[in-house]
Formats: C-alpha cells, structure tokens, sequence
C-alpha cells in the first residue's frame, strides 16, 4: 500500500443509523471531504434506489473523490431485514439487498461490508440459527465472488450483536470459508470493547484486513476520545491489502468539525 487513502462514511437520505456523516446532504458531504482532503467514501445505503446514481457519479468526478465501499447496515436498522434472522423472508430479503449492493459496487470497484446486516441470534448460542446465518453469508460471497467483489466482514462490538465480535472470530470463519473476495474491516470503535489488544489483533491478521474503521472511543471522531490511533496506524500502515481508512463517526458537534478533526488525527499519526 503507498500513501494511505481516507474515506468519509456517509448516507444519502436520513436513517436511524447514527455514526455517519452529512446525512441526507450527499452534494455538500462531497464538497465538503475533498476540501479537507478526503481521497474517498463509504456510502451507506438502504436499497439500490436510494440514490441517483448519474448524479452521484457526476459528484463524485468533480469533487475528485472515489466510491471505496458500500455499508448495508441500514437494511437491518430500517427494514429488519439480517443475515442471522430466524425468519426465512427477512434472511433472503437480506442476501437480497446485498446482491444488489455487489451489482452496484462491481461498478465502481467498490467493496460491500457486512457490518450491521447480520443482526444478532434470537437465542445466543442456537446452532441451528447459526447455521442458517452462515449459510446466507456464503450465499452472499458466492455471488461476490461471480462479480468479482470483496465483501469485508466486520467485527461489531457485543451490545450490538452476538455473531462475530472480535477479530479473531471473523478470522476463524475465513479459515473455514477461504475466498479470495473476503477481507476483515476492523472498527476501532468496537475494537476498544471487544479487543485485549488492540495492535495485536490487527497485526496477527494483517494480510486480511481489507479496510479499518476509524471513530474514537465515544464514536467521535478521532481525537476526540482515548483511542491511541498513533500506535494503530503506524501498524496499519505497512498491511499490504488495506485499501482505506474510514472515517465512521456520530456527526457531533456537527459533520464538518468531526470531518476535520477525523483526517487532522489521521494525518498527524501516518
Ligand atoms: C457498522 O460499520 C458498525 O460499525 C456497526 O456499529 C453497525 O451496527
Ligand atoms: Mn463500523
């Protein structure tokens, strides 16, 4: 990896997801990331229709950033849908959307996360469900892998799901499902709640970890809270398949002062 790319985590419309910034506001989020020197975003949808995408594209040109990934985690928090769901409909409307998500990211050579979009077990620990829910998962790679995407599975801290909350446990289902189109993408946020340590865990899956997201300990943006992004990224830095850093923060006080503080931490570190 040469000189690491920066990526604003952002959404079209209004959503009950909280830690993306410039809701609703997609031409004055463009404008606003490449003025501070953003490379990218991270776009997080609900469905393929959410967006007009002659006009995103058109944005995105003249504001000279790049589409890195899509975040689907919306389609759990709006619309129950979630690849762990004990109800059949709500597992395949999941898989669902996420296909559409890899036709729309094949586009852009984009990636597609599966963050939120797993939901949680209704009982901790069914087998069964478990099942069913890594089922969907690999029906999920499956087609990425046809399409020729990379699909970054992220861990997510304990209060918000029971599948999959360290590192190590994505790891441990990459060894199990190898594919060449599935990467880690770490959260800093969820790291600080899950993680002994949180260096090591990055360093000991260095070659699968495709992306990192980057919010304090508070889910500010960096340098807001106790997160030590300096010996984070002085690791990150030499992953040789990492593809951007992602700023995925709440936009407190307001977008533009956690977009600037974000990238001026991040700078400072690397
Ligand atoms: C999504 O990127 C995330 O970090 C999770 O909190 C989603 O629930
Ligand atoms: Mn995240």
């Amino acid at each position: 990896m040469g000189v690491m790319q920066i990526a604003a985590s952002i959404t079209p419309n209004r959503t009950k997801f909280g830690p993306l910034l410039f809701p609703g506001e997609l031409g004055l989020a463009l404008a606003t990331l490449s003025e501070l020197g953003y490379q990218g975003v991270e776009l997080s949808l609900r469905t393929k229709d959410d967006l007009d995408r002659r006009a995103f594209v058109k944005s995105l040109q003249a504001n000279k950033l790049r589409l890195f990934s899509i975040a689907t985690g919306q389609s759990y928090v709006e619309d129950g849908l979630s690849l762990f769901a004990s109800e059949d409909r709500a597992r395949a409307g999941a898989v669902e959307r996420i296909k559409d998500h890899v036709d729309f990211a094949s586009e852009f050579e984009a990636q597609v996360i599966i963050g939120g979009i797993r939901g949680k077990l209704e009982r901790a620990g069914d087998a069964d469900a478990r099942e069913r829910g890594e089922g969907a998962i690999e029906a999920c790679i499956s087609y990425a892998e046809k399409k020729k995407v990379t699909l970054l599975l992220e861990p997510v801290n304990r209060y918000e799901t029971n599948v999959f909350n360290t590192v190590g446990e994505i790891a441990e289902f990459m060894l199990q499902h190898p594919s060449r189109y599935l990467q880690i993408l770490p959260d800093t946020f969820h790291m600080n709640i899950e993680e002994s340590d949180m260096v090591a865990s990055l360093v000991a899956n260095k070659d699968s970890i495709g992306a990192l997201h980057c919010a304090d300990s508070n889910r500010l943006a960096p340098g807001m809270g106790h997160v030590d992004f300096g010996n984070i990224l002085e690791a990150v830095k030499s992953f040789r398949n990492i593809r951007y850093l992602g700023v995925e923060v709440l936009p407190l006080p307001d977008s533009r002062r956690c977009a600037e503080t974000a990238i001026g931490t991040i700078k400072a570190c690397l």
